[in-house]
């Protein structure tokens, strides 16, 4: 299943005609830099190019209002004075006698790839358009963008192919008020954005960016607003949201298209953003989001990170553009650089949201109160903040020009995806290499020699070939799960590499890990023991089991994610304990799925010998095929999220991820 491109020359071929210090950043090196990067890089070529379109007036008037439509379709026979004057009743804009060409191209763009996408003919898809949408509103332009693309794509895609649900993650660093604004009162789209706020000091500094503007009428529970406090956010407080804010709720509401308001301005080294997470962080972002609604997911550009400093290859920007359509493409997502617990301005924000939703979201229902203090919603004097007051506070970073970051590791997806070790009577699944005994074990390969120690040097092998970059992932029949376990965590930490096992199901302690934090265990079960015991071993006990898709998920997203990323494991060991906790296949998929986020996606899953249904469902998710959605989830059992939480705080304090609260006390510093 392929990845679409969605880009066009034309869209370059405006540009700011005047002096406007506020506009000056955006340019049509914006828009070839994204392009070329991904020309340069290989990976342009991988994707289907898809044309753009114009978009025609009714596509337009799915978001805006008859008045603006006419008024910006004026614009293109203004003069130079006009169209400064057309321009002074917006914030942060410009036309030029092209912008309106352009902006039909730019909704146009988005359309063509939301088509490509609910038609089938790609999987998923990025379209890389000038200007940009988000900010624009029904009858104003703002903020660069004339269009709002991304709702019109949502709205398009609903009216078009008649689809209930559309979640839009925005993951630019400003506020789409105009995506806010264009669906508050609307329960069918669930619009999620973290933009820097800094108590409303950030531009569009309104008071309707706060946490609290959850949506209205009908709406309400479907808008969520994260506000940044501060600049400087890094890796773990983006994860940290999405682990604890975005998947529970984007699970919960089960959308049937994604669309993903792709702006780059929220990575390190964007002087508007000034941020501090890296760009191998948006394969993440990416990756967390491609097992929603089928795989069906547009990225659509909004605003790329500055490319006017630093080395030329070496920007922010082509680095999170790549990683991006790298990882639409499938391709193994680089492990986290120097991944740290969210600051206590994050913490806090994350909290406030949480509880501004509580009403909301069964997911948030058991969540914190709001911090006692209000802060959040207090609008701190506007004021001229100068680059010297801001360093005063040691909030801003030293130099623009002297941000560095490490580029992201080379993640080249190795030459076999998912190899299988079954015996000879189970036939092979779809797009799987199946690891023949005889060439990795002596003398073995009849199918009555498919015995433990057969299969366990074939593991040992398999892995051996994960290490070296040959396979990425792969799936075993075993006939003693913890048997067959042993040897692979012996194997990775004579290594002195970390293994993070991952149980489902099934009762028993596991007796194979050593002591030296080289693994780390969780235990996902109906029977696992009520309390740690093992400071490596962490048993997550859920009252009704995996079965409970809902409690797998609260598990899943709130637990066993953020430990996993905060282990940052080279390699994933996943086990289906035998039994009847058996989680739904459905459910199963998706953990599968979730989890190649890790280790550059180096999984190996063990399956007990009789469960020779799940190797379809886990070699389909393994080899990276679409999943199944897991339908809109109750609420999960009071029980488990009280289980959960006390876990989580029990945990917490060494693993930093897990925090969804800010500390009560000096809550003033990171
Ligand atoms: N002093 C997008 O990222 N900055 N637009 C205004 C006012 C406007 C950004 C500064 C930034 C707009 C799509
Ligand atoms: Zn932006």
């Amino acid at each position: 299943m392929e990845t679409a491109l969605v880009y066009d020359e034309e869209m370059t071929r405006y540009k700011l005609l005047w002096l406007d210090p506020d506009c000056e950043i955006e340019r049509p090196e914006r828009l070839t830099a994204s392009h070329e990067a991904l020309v340069r890089s290989g990976l342009a070529a991988r994707c289907v190019s898809i044309p753009v379109r114009q978009a025609t007036d009714a596509d337009i008037l799915l978001i805006h209002s008859e008045e603006y439509l006419e008024a910006v379709k004026k614009t293109p026979y203004m003069t130079l004075e006009d169209l400064r004057e057309f321009t002074l009743q917006y914030g942060a804009v410009y036309f030029h006698p092209n912008s309106y060409h352009c902006a039909t191209l730019a909704v146009g763009a988005a359309l063509q790839l939301v088509d490509g996408v609910m038609t089938g003919r790609v999987r998923n898809g990025i379209a890389l358009v000038r200007p940009p949408g988000h900010h624009s509103m029904r009858s104003a332009a703002s903020g660069f963008c004339v269009f709002n693309n991304v709702a019109i794509a949502a709205k398009y895609a609903q009216q078009k192919y008649g689809i209930q649900r559309v979640l839009i993650v925005d993951w630019d660093i400003h506020h789409g008020q105009g995506v806010q604004y264009a669906f508050e009162d609307d329960p069918s789209v669930l619009y999620l954005s973290w933009h820097r706020y800094e108590h409303q000091k950030f531009w569009p500094e309104l008071r309707e960016s706060d946490y609290d503007s959850v949506g209205k009428d009908k709406g309400a529970g479907f808008n969520i607003n994260v506000p940044w406090n501060k600049v400087g956010m890094q890796n773990g407080d983006y994860l940290a949201v999405f682990c604890h804010v975005l998947l529970p709720v984007a699970y919960e509401f089960c959308p049937d298209l994604v669309l993903v308001c792709a702006g780059f301005d929220s990575a390190i080294g964007d002087p508007e953003g000034e941020m501090c997470a890296t760009p191998e962080i948006f394969a993440h972002l990416t990756h967390l989001l491609m097992n929603l609604a089928g795989g069906k997911l547009c990225a659509v550009l909004e605003h790329p990170a500055n490319i006017f400093q630093g080395g030329y290859n070496l920007t922010s920007l082509s680095q999170s553009v790549c990683v991006t359509v790298q990882t639409l493409l499938g391709y193994p997502a680089p492990r986290p650089a120097d991944l740290q617990g969210p600051c206590q301005s994050a913490l806090e924000s994350i909290q406030c949201v949480r509880a501004a939703h509580r009403k909301y979201w069964s997911c948030f229902k058991h969540a914190a109160e709001a911090p006692p203090s209000d802060i959040s919603t207090k609008r701190i004097k506007l004021e001229e903040k100068g680059r010297e007051e801001k360093l005063q506070r040691g909030e801003g970073v030293e130099s623009k020009d002297g941000v560095t970051w490490p580029e992201p590791q080379k993640c080249v997806p190795p030459p076999v995806r998912t190899a299988v070790v079954i015996p000879e009577d189970v036939a092979s699944p779809e797009g799987c290499k199946r690891f023949s005994l005889s060439e990795h074990a002596d003398s073995l390969s009849a199918e009555e020699d498919f015995d433990d120690d057969a299969v366990m040097s074939s593991l040992t092998a398999l892995v051996g070939k994960m290490e070296n970059n040959e396979i990425c992932n792969g799936l075993a029949l075993v006939g003693d799960i913890s048997m067959a376990m042993a040897p692979v965590i012996r194997h990775a930490t004579a290594l002195k590499q970390r293994v993070l096992v991952v149980c489902v199901g099934g009762t028993g302690v596991l007796s194979h890990l050593p002591e030296d934090g080289t693994a780390l265990a969780v235990h996902v079960s109906k029977e696992a023991p009520e309390e740690p015991q093992l400071k490596h071993y962490i048993p997550v006990r859920l009252k009704n089991g995996c079965g409970h898709t809902s409690g797998l998920a609260q598990a899943t997203f709130g637990l066993l994610l953020p430990l996993a990323y905060e282990y940052d494991p080279a390699l994933v060991l996943l086990a289906r304990m035998p039994g009847t906790d058996g989680a739904s296949d459905c459910a199963w998929q998706q953990l599968v799925g979730l989890l190649q986020g890790l280790a550059r996606g180096r999984m190996l899953v063990l399956i007990q010998r009789d469960d020779k249904a799940l190797v379809s469902p886990t070699s389909a998710s393994l080899s990276g095929s679409p999943l199944p959605c897991l339908g809109r989830l109750p609420a999960p059992l009071a029980e488990d999220v009280e289980a959960l939480e006390r876990l989580r705080r029990r945990l917490q304090v060494d693993w930093l991820l897990l925090r969804t609260s800010a500390q009560k006390s000096g809550g003033e510093d990171n």
